[in-house]
């Protein structure tokens, strides 16, 4: 009980500093209790700080909404995807048979997996909402492995604090904290609406995070990253996103 009010406490301390000197002082306290987002330094860091800070206090297991059957969006929207190359067709051509994820990082048994091994995992379908920072957003049927599942799999170490995923387009990746990473909503999705995830959606494999904005739902996945610090990926800002402008923890 003292740890909730404690909590509470901070919360509201972190959730009330709305001038700029209050988000400076807020974000102090957030870093004395590990809740800085890796973009959290420079001229917006304060404001990235207050909002990832605050989120993390009050709404870390909440769920994102999952809707009925029939409010699924028909047809669904895809986003245009850069050209995807001839790597990819290959894959593609082949019926993504040699598709890969591979996970490596602080884990005790670095793994490699197909489709096929995938597919055989225990799997969770959700109806959720994917909401682009432009504006759009559109409902569907999601099925995959709960990324819970794999990083138990692979032995993920206590101490680890971020996964870092990756796309087979390069400007494409990303990370999520362990409280996503482990949220029960966040899956390698290989389907949609009850069919093989389709390609302009983001098949073969999609991480599918519900609780943050589209652009955290990276398409064509190949590797996951498991570590303590995003110090050494990029920028280390945490993302391809911060780098280009966007924050790095985008929920919703
Ligand atoms: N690899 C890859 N992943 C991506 C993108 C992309 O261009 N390439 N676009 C992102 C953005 S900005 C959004 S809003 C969503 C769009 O998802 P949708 O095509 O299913 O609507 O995918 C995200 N994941
Ligand atoms: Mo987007």
């Amino acid at each position: 009980m003292r740890t909730l009010s404690r909590r509470r406490l901070i919360a509201a301390g972190i959730a009330s500093a709305t001038t700029l000197s209050a988000a400076a002082i807020a974000a102090k306290l957030a870093s004395r209790y590990g809740l800085v987002p890796p973009d959290g330094a420079g001229l917006y860091g304060p404001g990235e700080t207050l909002t990832y800070a605050a989120q993390r206090l009050l709404t870390r297991h909440s769920l994102a909404r999952e809707f009925a059957p029939a409010q699924i969006s028909r047809p669904p929207f895809a986003n245009e995807v850069a050209p995807l190359g001839a790597p990819f067709r290959k894959l593609q051509d082949s019926g993504f048979t040699s598709w890969r994820l591979a996970i490596d990082g602080d884990v005790a048994r670095p793994s490699t997996f197909t489709i096929t091994d995938l597919r055989a995992f225990p799997r969770r379908t959700q109806i959720t909402h994917l909401a682009c920072e432009e504006g759009w957003s559109y409902i569907a049927e999601w099925t995959g492995v709960p990324l819970s599942h794999i990083l138990d799999l692979v032995g993920a170490s206590p101490q680890a604090r971020y996964v870092v995923y990756r796309s087979i387009q390069p400007d494409w990746w990303e990370s999520i904290d362990m409280d996503d990473a482990l949220h029960p909503q966040t899956l390698i999705a290989h389907s949609m609406n009850g069919a093989d995830l389709p390609v302009p959606f983001g098949g073969p494999l999609r991480l599918r995070v519900p609780r943050q904005l589209g652009y955290k739902s990276v398409k064509y996945i190949t590797s996951l990253t498991v570590t303590e610090s995003l110090k050494s990926f990029g920028k280390g800002l945490g993302s391809a996103s911060p780098e280009g402008g966007y924050a790095w923890f985008a929920g919703i």
